[in-house]
């Protein structure tokens, strides 16, 4: 807990659908900090490292393929419990059990187009932030 940092990442589907204001608003709302930010396309490399945990699992190709069809914004967000505050705004990985009022339960239907990412510990928040950011990136 305390002031941490976490890998907020707005996908294919929500930048498409020009959702990035409204993500961004939901964290500026609770005050967090934005320390880093890129709109990046994603290579089949990146995407697979950063999904490594779900190599070997049926929806694996899919769900690089996804990520890698069209603009990414990524984001480094900084703030007091950040990381399972993040995971609540964006609600479950599943659209269909996302309370309304999240990210997920208000823009989304399917579970592999799910809008938005975060980190879901503070270990994937340094992991993940390594993958996209490079040292230093801010300050
Ligand atoms: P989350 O941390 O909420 O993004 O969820 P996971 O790490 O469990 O899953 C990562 C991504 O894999 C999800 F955003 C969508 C995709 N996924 C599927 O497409 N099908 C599944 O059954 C589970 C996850």
């Amino acid at each position: 807990m305390g002031i941490e940092r976490t890998f907020i990442a707005i996908k294919p589907d929500g930048t498409s659908k020009k959702l990035v204001g409204r993500v961004i608003q939901k964290f500026e709302d609770l005050d967090f900090d934005l320390v880093g930010l890129k709109l990046i396309k994603v290579t089949k490399e990146l995407a697979e490292k950063h999904y490594g945990e779900h190599k070997g699992k049926p929806f694996f190709d899919d769900l690089v393929k996804f990520i890698t069809s069209g603009p990414v914004v990524a984001m480094a967000w900084e703030g007091e419990s950040i990381i399972e505050i993040s995971r609540k705004i964006l609600g479950s990985t599943d659209p269909v059990k996302a309370a309304p009022g999240s990210i997920r339960g208000d823009f989304a239907t399917n579970i592999a187009k799910n809008i938005v990412h975060a980190s879901d510990s503070p270990e994937s928040a340094i992991r993940e932030l390594g993958i996209f950011f490079s040292e230093g990136f801010v300050d």
